[in-house]
């Protein structure tokens, strides 16, 4: 399949677009949206991102010019009827936010680039390749593509991109592709400790007591295989760390010897409760998630509850006992 042939026919039927990523924007939608916005821009285009939720400060050097916007309903968006939008890092339009709803109604059209499983009914007529290692790498492989050279900035965001997606070049989905992509991205000039550091050594103290404190709730399952965390809005409210800074620690139970699956159940103070799911392997979490409304990847996955933290908690356990029989 040329993946290209649907970006080209919408590239050439629209000229002003609206770029937004989902929400608790992650180094990949952030990166591959600040290299997307410089690359639209080289093509002659009108562009904006515009977020449903701010960046985590520990990201903002992914954005060092401010171009993000970040959305709010008293916004005014001139000439919204014009615009069209591209959707990057999600295939769930719930998943978008705030910013999707407020101008689906006004938009001209909507097209997504992603490397999610889920979206499998939507990729003839967009582009989600899941066998990307992120947004990021799409979106540098594009840029490569179209024989644009990433600025050292975009440069910079896609590689930042690709580090987190990949954990640091190691999850599943790394490939030749990944890599060659990243020594184009470090000849441009990119610093990839310097990445690693603002990415993985930039914790604060809150976010480190948030850590200790959903690690005291560790629930141990089926024999020592599958390892449950929780994070609560009461945690937030007495650490004071980002809701965002928590979600990562799903990864930490994956290195304890004989873990194959890591789930956290967590809720943001008003949200949904929500479930993520991590795992190594064949263990195919994806099915889980969209067979709750939800979506991910084969190893990474997760899905809003519309039921209570134990209801939930109990409901996924009994989910996730399929692959402990
Ligand atoms: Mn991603």
């Amino acid at each position: 399949m040329d993946y290209f042939v649907n970006l080209k026919n919408y590239l050439n039927t629209y000229d002003r677009f609206i770029i937004s990523t989902h929400e608790s924007p992650d180094p990949d939608g952030l990166g591959a949206e600040i290299a997307f916005k410089e690359f639209l821009l080289k093509l002659g285009k009108h562009a904006l991102i515009i977020n449903s939720d701010p960046t985590p400060s520990k990201f903002s050097f992914i954005d060092p010019d401010n171009e993000i916007i970040i959305f709010n309903e008293n916004m005014k968006i001139d000439n919204l009827n014009d615009f069209a939008v591209f959707v990057l890092d999600t295939n769930d339009f719930d998943n978008i936010g705030k910013t999707y709803h407020h101008i689906k109604e006004s938009i001209r059209d909507v097209f997504i680039i992603d490397h999610h499983e889920g979206g499998q009914d939507k990729i003839k007529t967009n582009f989600i390749k899941v066998e990307a290692s992120s947004t990021s790498e799409i979106i540098g492989n594009t840029l490569q593509h179209f024989g644009i050279i990433p600025s050292f900035k975009a440069a910079q965001a896609l590689y930042a991109g690709i580090v987190f997606d990949t954990g640091c070049f190691k999850y599943p989905k790394t490939s030749p592709v990944t890599f060659v992509l990243a020594a184009q991205l470090v000849s441009l000039g990119v610093k990839p400790y310097e990445i690693y550091q603002q990415i993985y050594e930039n914790n604060s103290l809150e976010v480190f007591r948030l850590r200790a404190l959903m690690l005291s709730t560790m629930e141990v399952h089926f024999g020592g295989k599958l390892i449950l965390l929780k994070l609560t809005p009461e945690m937030i409210k007495e650490t004071n760390a980002p809701f965002s800074e928590g979600e990562v620690n799903i990864n930490l139970p994956l290195s304890i010897q004989g873990v194959v699956a890591s789930v956290l159940v967590k809720q943001d103070a008003g949200g949904p409760v929500k479930v993520s799911m991590r795992t190594k392997g064949n263990l195919d979490v994806a099915q889980i998630a969209i067979a709750n409304g939800g979506g991910g990847h084969k190893n990474a996955a997760g899905y809003k509850s519309p039921y209570d933290f134990e209801t939930t908690k109990m409901k996924v356990l009994e989910e996730m006992s399929r692959f402990f029989k």
